[in-house]
């Protein structure tokens, strides 16, 4: 790899912000290997990019599977391998108080945002290493900083995935490693809430009802294309970004009315 071809690996990229920052990269003219679990939306994605000036390979990956990322990883290295790593993978399940939380969310929520970062991060750490200027961004959440009624799970997961962020960070600098994170607050996705409420549309409109502007996975995936653009030795440690109207977790502006 040349120091003027940059190249990433954006995981959770078949959908909402992993998509939109695997799509903004390869604009930028980076080589983005794009891993998700569903092939389809993969495919989708690379006949959105054809006329991208960057490199888009496809690579189907279960981050929650050791012999997906095993498989992942000869891929990436057979084609020249990564200097960059973005865990974009993740997700919440579930918006019950802790008294009726369902143990199996916490488990999907934990394996999927913190062990998926981990199991990526510890698989690619030497490739990165070797490569004398690595970054990692790990996307987490403002869930990650601040709980909220209803949050628990997706709490416990985005703040485990913010102390091993702020750990890596710490341990990696003598290897010459960038640790970026990026902390959302409100964003608009197709699948984020949809998700989180068990395909309940009704719910999941009700999360951004009267909020005349979110954030949209678009906003954040500049601003992560931004933060691994800058020069290596500028490190944005923790960027959060809120929508205007979300001035914190508990202060949501929405127009009157709207619930
Ligand atoms: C999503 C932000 O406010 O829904 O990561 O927890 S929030």
């Amino acid at each position: 790899m040349s120091d003027s071809q940059r190249s990433a690996l954006v995981t959770g990229a078949t959908s909402g912000i992993g998509r939109a920052t695997a799509k903004k990269l390869i604009s930028d003219g980076w080589t983005v290997f794009a891993a998700g679990r569903r092939q389809q939306q993969l495919e989708t994605l690379a006949t959105e990019c054809e006329q991208l000036p960057g490199r888009l390979v496809l690579v189907a990956t279960d981050v929650t599977d050791n012999a997906s990322i095993d498989a992942l990883f000869s891929t990436v290295e057979a084609a020249g391998g990564v200097d960059t790593i973005l865990n974009i993978a993740g997700g919440a399940l579930g918006a019950e108080s802790i008294a009726d939380a369902n143990i199996d969310d916490w488990q999907w929520m934990i394996e999927t945002n913190v062990l998926g970062s981990l199991r990526i991060i510890q698989k690619f750490l030497p490739m990165l290493r070797a490569h004398g200027e690595g970054t990692i961004l790990n996307l987490t959440s403002t869930a990650g900083v601040v709980a909220y009624e209803g949050g628990g799970g997706y709490n416990a997961a985005k703040f485990g995935q913010h102390a091993l962020t702020g750990a890596l960070r710490l341990e990696e600098a003598e290897h010459n490693i960038r640790v970026v994170e990026v902390l959302p607050g409100l964003v608009k996705t197709e699948e984020f809430a949809s998700k989180r409420m068990r395909g309940d549309e009704s719910k999941a409109a009700n999360v951004y009802a009267g909020v005349s502007k979110p954030l949209t996975a678009d906003d954040v995936a500049d601003v992560c294309s931004y933060a691994v653009n800058l020069p290596h030795h500028i490190n944005l440690d923790e960027i959060v970004m809120r929508p205007v109207k979300q001035a914190a977790q508990h202060k949501l502006i929405r127009d009157e009315g709207t619930l």
